[in-house]
């Protein structure tokens, strides 16, 4: 007997190893993301620049990667233009000979001609006979917006040892913030005993009463099950067809949902003592402050670790260069990350993040500022505390930072002071 326990230990050890080739990641990709205000006007949400060279989309896609997860659909729909030609140009490099692939699905109307997608669960829906005919057994699904590093393939093997219908990814917040969330209780072994859906009044966690459990939107089902599940939330006229709104509270007293504690697959940061990270980038003000906080000597996120590559799209591009100006006025930058391709001439930058082809002229000065690709700053600009979208020209003189009537006049403030500034602002200004 005890031989046959150690065969059957192994074949599952072997069984577990293997599940990720045996799984579709999908990322649903299609969110508006509103409250990043006019960085959304013109693309989605996970298409917005991040962390000096990436956009948010791959730090869910590189999780992918590098937990084995490489039969990959992405499901977009709102202003997907530059996110789809994101994924094409960088996102191209899986073999399909080999059975790997990133599949795009654009909302495309495939059911009947007036319904766009509706919920989350609508966008997996209208796609289900492709996602048959990928012949998973298990379907994990991932929101394209958020910055974290998990292995998902951890959270795959809880998945499959506890013989879950489905399993819910969760991290425990403030619960002051806990109402833009699914919000749950586990009993002893995880099982979810209850599931709300972004609550007004969050239920504390038992014995923390200034916590709660919530749901990372991060979902594993056994494929069979979530394609019968999906058909018949489809065929239920109250539903608003959302994994969060619907299916998830659905099946909580009727089947086994588990939660999976980000802890137990989070990548940690090398240093010691590092606390799991993962933030929803999804105001001006946690925008600017999670790119911000990557030019710290020791970030809370690290950028660097080399064991979990973050990949992106990069174009060529030459060396970051700080040079005297004619009047011999030098150009530095510190407490800052300088990308490719910039100029920075006879000028100062102080904690901030500047994406690639950022130039910079004489007399000017930039501090805890983010500044997306492409920016030209003319000489005499002061800019501070400001996120500068793709492809502003700034021009000379311009203060932004020091007057909030000013600043909220011309450009959009938030109620913490960041200042965010788009072409459209820039053109207005100027016509
Ligand atoms: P929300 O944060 O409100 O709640 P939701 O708006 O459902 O998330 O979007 C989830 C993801 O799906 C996002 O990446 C978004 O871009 C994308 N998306 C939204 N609508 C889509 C559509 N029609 N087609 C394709 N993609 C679409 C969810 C859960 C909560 C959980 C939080 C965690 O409902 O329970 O706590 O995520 O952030
Ligand atoms: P990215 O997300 O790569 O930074 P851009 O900011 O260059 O993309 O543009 C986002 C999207 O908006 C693209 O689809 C682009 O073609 C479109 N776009 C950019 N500027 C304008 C404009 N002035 N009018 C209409 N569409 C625009």
């Amino acid at each position: 007997a005890a031989v046959t326990t150690a065969n059957n230990d192994q074949r599952l050890d072997q069984e577990l190893r293997q599940a990720p080739r045996h799984a579709l990641a999908l990322i649903l990709a299609g969110g508006r993301g509103s409250r990043l205000r006019q960085l959304t006007d013109r693309r989605a949400k996970p298409a917005v620049h991040f962390g000096g060279k990436f956009r948010i989309i791959d730090f869910a896609l590189s999780n992918c990667i590098n937990s084995g997860f490489r039969r990959i659909s992405v499901m977009t729909q709102y202003k997907s233009h530059s996110l789809l030609r994101h994924l094409q140009r960088g996102w191209n490099f899986l073999r399909g000979e080999i059975g790997e692939f990133i599949d795009l699905l654009p909302a495309q109307q495939r059911i009947d001609e007036t319904s766009w997608y509706q919920g989350t669960a609508d966008a997996v829906f209208q796609n289900l006979d492709i996602l048959r005919s990928h012949g998973a057994e298990w379907v994990l699904i991932l929101a394209g917006d958020h910055i974290y590093k998990m292995d998902y393939s951890n959270m795959l093997t809880a998945h499959i040892r506890t013989q879950a219908d489905v399993t819910v990814a969760c991290i425990e917040v403030p619960r002051a913030q806990a109402s833009g969330f699914g919000v749950m209780h586990v009993d002893e072994q995880d099982r979810v005993v209850s599931f709300l859906e972004k609550p007004s009044d969050p239920p504390p966690m038992p014995g923390r009463p200034d916590m709660s459990l919530a749901s990372m939107g991060i979902y594993i089902f056994n494929a069979k099950f979530l394609y019968d599940q999906l058909e018949r939330d489809a065929r239920d006229p109250a539903s608003s067809r959302d994994f969060g709104k619907d299916i998830i509270p659905y099946l909580v007293p009727r089947a086994n949902v588990m939660a999976h504690h980000f802890e137990q697959s989070c990548v940690y940061n090398r240093a010691p003592g590092s606390e799991p990270y993962w933030r929803d980038v999804g105001t001006v003000d946690a925008y600017w402050e999670a790119n911000l906080d990557l030019c710290h000597v020791s970030p809370s996120f690290d950028l660097y670790d080399r064991e979990w590559p973050i990949f992106t799209y990069q174009e060529q591009l030459p060396p970051a260069k700080f040079v005297f100006d004619d009047d011999g006025r030098r150009g530095m930058a510190v407490d800052s990350m300088v990308s490719a391709g910039c100029i920075i001439s006879g000028s100062v930058v102080r904690r901030s993040l500047l994406f690639n082809q950022v130039r910079m002229h004489s007399y000017s000065t930039l501090t805890d500022t983010v500044v997306l690709p492409e920016v030209e700053i003319h000489r005499n600009c002061r800019i501070t505390k400001a996120v500068i979208d793709r492809g502003c020209v700034l021009p000379p003189g311009l203060v932004v930072g020091e007057n909030p009537e000013d600043d909220a006049r011309r450009f959009y403030r938030t109620d913490s002071g960041v200042v965010l500034v788009t072409r459209d602002m820039l053109a207005r200004l100027q016509g």
